[in-house]
């Protein structure tokens, strides 16, 4: 009875207070081990039934104390898994989303552009020979202008290319004209401050037909440019010389840092240059087998990397190839 009592009293999910009852009364020297001890002082007579009473108290006692085991087992597993369980009311860890990099999409709002206008796309190749590079536009060996562009020479005539303008030629030795034509792709130069990389990205253009302009190349730039930076940015054409156009032009946006004034980032001159221009050259058109009295044309190589600085109002060149996380995740 007592047991009874304090059965009913004992909380039965506390595995700690249930261990307590069974030493108290299972125990070596618990209430029901001390009752079978007894059994040695009693008569011959007396034992059987006595030992019968006692057995029977001990195996239901037993029972209630396992069963009460059972149950706070039991409770305790109900609490560890509760207090492992996900909360799926809380807000989830985000998976960071990539994006495109700056000078890729400035290379396919470029292309886009072009396509739309009805220009093919050749990304022509990244290591070109002595003709293609140089001589074939028009620039024999002795010529100064070499001077103009270090080069990274793979070989004696072999070289990775300074400019994209040798697509031009591998074009134009495999195309009759009337064509227009664009040529993205990486050149690579003995060059390395803030706004000169050893490798970087141009894109060419070429147009040749009957009656081809430096107006028609003023015009088309200009869109172009209005496409790239907004309607109404200001260009410039300052005389230039390459020896593969004549005329030759470099063309100059209004600096997007300072609007024109002048600042630190254009060296105070309000413009940034963004590529070169002109006439092709007749000398290119017979290295080509293009008859020079019939077409005439015009061609242009801009810097990818520029236009990407000018957009994103970058200071450093190297920014775009460092890959570096901070750098990138803003775009
Ligand atoms: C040329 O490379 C001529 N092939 C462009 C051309 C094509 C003229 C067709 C006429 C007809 P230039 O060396 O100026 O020209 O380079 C063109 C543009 O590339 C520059 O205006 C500039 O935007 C970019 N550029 C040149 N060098 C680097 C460099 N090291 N790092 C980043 N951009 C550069």
């Amino acid at each position: 009875q007592a047991f009874d009592a304090e059965l009913a009293q004992t909380d039965l999910t506390n595995q700690e207070a249930v261990n307590n009852l069974r030493v108290k009364y299972l125990g070596k020297k618990g209430a029901v081990t001390d009752l079978m001890k007894q059994m040695g002082s009693l008569s011959a007579e007396e034992r059987p039934a006595y030992g019968k009473l006692v057995n029977e108290l001990k195996v239901a006692v037993s029972e209630a104390i396992d069963k009460a085991i059972e149950t706070a087992n039991e409770a305790a597993l109900q609490k560890k898994l509760a207090s492992g369980a996900v909360d799926i009311t809380l807000p989830g860890t985000g998976i960071a989303a990539g994006s495109t990099h700056p000078l890729y999409d400035v290379r396919e709002e470029i292309i886009d552009f072009f396509a739309q206008m009805g220009f093919d796309v050749d990304f022509g190749r990244d290591i070109e020979t002595d003709w293609y590079n140089f001589e074939a536009l028009n620039t024999p060996p002795d010529h100064p202008s070499r001077d103009m562009q270090d080069t990274f020479y793979v070989d004696n005539k072999v070289m990775l290319r300074t400019h994209t303008s040798g697509t031009q030629i591998h074009y134009m030795e495999t195309h009759k004209p009337p064509f227009r034509m664009i040529a993205p792709g990486h050149v690579f130069r003995v060059d390395n401050d803030a706004t000169h990389a050893p490798m970087f990205q141009q894109c060419e253009g070429l147009v040749v037909d009957e009656n081809i302009s430096f107006a028609d190349l003023k015009g088309v730039l200009q869109v172009f440019m209005n496409k790239l930076f907004g309607a109404g940015v200001k260009t410039r054409f300052r005389p230039s010389f390459f020896p593969f156009t004549e005329p030759s032009a470099e063309m100059d946006v209004s600096c997007v840092f300072c609007g024109g004034k002048g600042c630190r980032r254009c060296k105070g001159t309000g413009w940034m240059e963004i590529g070169g221009c002109g006439s092709v050259d007749p000398n290119v058109f017979k290295n080509c087998g293009i008859d020079a009295e019939k077409f005439t044309g015009f061609a242009f190589g801009f810097g990818l990397d520029r236009i990407a600085m000018l957009r994103h109002e970058i200071p450093e060149i190297g920014l775009l190839t460092a890959n570096d996380q901070r750098f990138l995740s803003q775009f």
